[in-house]
């Protein structure tokens, strides 16, 4: 199966007419191929984006809506199609594509077609004088993202640009096109104008710097690597374009004494683990109260090992394959790097699981835990990405904050006590810019999303996504 990119309202060539093998994971095998798009298809895509945005722009909201309405329903009717895509793209488990990644696409849709209906602008009086402020769409923003959530993240960026008036020229990650090639299909099905939306499919180097170098792209929402962020930043930085980075995390677990321990793990083996620890907000470092460690360590393990690595598309399957041949293979680098630093691996490893017949080609890793490792490490430093954790004791609350606060980072991470006013003077105390106490991942879109320090700058969800994508512009008038 050839993919094709979206733009101007069809489904077309890469220019170049070359294309790119698109692996399976959990097989190993090609199974399909991805348009390799240079800077000529992005030119297309930005010259369809331009003319779209004319008619785009001037609709209402409630006009905006109703498309956007119609692609959430039809991402819903669509829902078992797109989760099997997403599985053989990326590997996660069938029941994860079912339950979280294509159902949460479609709420994206339907949280930002109505949050638009109710997004309104400041006004602001003095004595003789009123100001008030209009916001407009930028014009034509780019949209960059990920191999670990795809659906889910490409949609969490064009929803709100869209819906706020804008138009996309998007790029989803070459490891995971499929869905965003399926889901310009529902788009032309649900009615969105020629233009609005554009998908050019192909390598960052190539697709994502034409994008990010483009003059007349006035804003980049980019989700991915730390490293790739800074390569954004550098070349739009001068342009003066608005830029929404959401980069690496390493994030911390703290455990403390006074916590409901059963709950806790449960909770953070989740938290370890869930899409074999390739979610941005995954917390790769625990730091445990020396006096419950031991225990803690050993029921961690415990549960750990009861979790099954297997064919994604088996109902069992906790974890799938990873992402990559690359990416598992940067994985075990980082697992003998911490067996080199000191680490003592509890379970998992390099050792490959047999899985099946059909998966004997697959990158499967088994969540792996490893001890005896100090908080300043390149293991506890670095974003490994995968399902790998390392597990420290702390002797007070001082120390477990600053273990926290130790890295480039400071995406997310999670506190683990049933002391509220502790739970209050770490969580302010943290480096990060999402918290979450006695809990992890829950989301409510509502919420300004992303990090400080080298995990990025700017927020999405909520109104921060609508802000971002559009332009303020205060009007002083004399009353008198
Ligand atoms: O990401 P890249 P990679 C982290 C994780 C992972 C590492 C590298 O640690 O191991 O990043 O992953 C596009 N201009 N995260 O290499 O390259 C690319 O095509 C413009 C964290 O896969 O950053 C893809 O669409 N765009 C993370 C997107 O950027 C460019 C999620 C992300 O890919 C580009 C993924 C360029 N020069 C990885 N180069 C998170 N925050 O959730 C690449 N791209």
């Amino acid at each position: 199966m050839k993919l094709q990119n979206y733009i101007n309202g069809q489904l077309v060539e890469p220019i170049s007419q070359n294309y790119i093998d698109n692996v399976n994971p959990a097989t190993g095998e090609v199974y399909s191929y991805i348009p390799d798009s240079d800077e000529r298809d992005v030119e297309k895509a930005v010259q369809a984006a331009k003319n779209a945005f004319k008619l785009w722009s001037r609709k209402s909201a409630q006009e905006r809506s109703q498309i956007l309405l119609n692609i959430a329903d039809l991402i819903e009717k669509n829902l078992d199609r797109l989760a099997l895509a997403e599985t053989n793209d990326n590997g996660k488990p069938l029941k994860l594509s079912k339950k979280v990644d294509i159902p949460r696409a479609v709420e994206n849709f339907r949280f930002f077609a109505t949050a638009i209906l109710h997004f309104a602008s400041e006004s602001h009086h003095q004595p003789h004088f009123l100001n008030y402020t209009t916001r407009s769409p930028l014009g034509v923003v780019g949209c960059i993202s990920p191999w670990n959530l795809p659906l889910y993240l490409f949609t969490w960026k064009i929803a709100p640009a869209l819906a706020a008036g804008n138009c996309v020229v998007a790029k989803p990650s070459e490891v995971t096109p499929m869905t965003a090639y399926l889901l310009s299909e529902l788009c032309i099905q649900a009615g969105l104008p020629a233009g609005v939306l554009n998908v050019v499919h192909g390598y960052g180097n190539k697709v994502g710097s034409a994008i990010t170098a483009h003059s007349d792209i006035k804003a980049i929402s980019f989700t991915g690597g730390t490293k790739t962020g800074q390569e954004i930043a550098r070349v739009a930085a001068p342009m003066f374009k608005k830029l929404s980075l959401e980069l690496g995390g390493k994030n911390a677990t703290l455990v403390f004494a006074d916590c409901n321990l059963e709950r806790t793990i449960n909770e953070t083996v989740t938290a370890s683990f869930a899409n074999q620890g390739q979610i941005c907000l995954c917390g790769s470092r625990i730091f445990v109260e020396r006096s419950i460690y031991d225990v803690f360590v050993e029921k961690f393990v415990e549960r750990t090992k009861k979790l099954v690595v297997t064919d994604p598309l088996d109902e069992k399957a906790n974890l799938g394959a990873v992402v990559s041949k690359p990416h598992y293979e940067k994985i075990l680098s980082y697992i003998q790097l911490a067996e080199q630093e000191g680490g003592k691996i509890l379970c998992g490893g390099t050792t490959k699981p047999i899985v099946n017949e059909r998966c004997k080609k697959g990158y499967f890793v088994y969540p792996t835990i490893i001890i005896g490792l100090n908080a300043y490490c390149r293991t506890n430093q670095e974003e490994i990405f995968g399902p790998v954790v390392t597990i420290q004791p702390f002797d007070n609350e001082e120390e477990a904050i600053e273990y926290a606060n130790s890295t480039q980072y400071g995406l997310a991470g999670s506190i683990w006590t049933e002391n509220l006013t502790r739970a209050h003077r770490v969580a302010h105390a943290i480096e990060s810019g999402i918290l979450w106490v006695n809990c992890w991942l829950v989301r409510d879109l509502r919420t300004p999303f992303g990090g400080m320090k080298q995990s990025g700058i700017g927020r999405e969800g909520g109104w921060e996504a609508l802000r971002f994508f559009t332009e303020p512009k205060n009007i002083c008038i004399q009353l008198s």
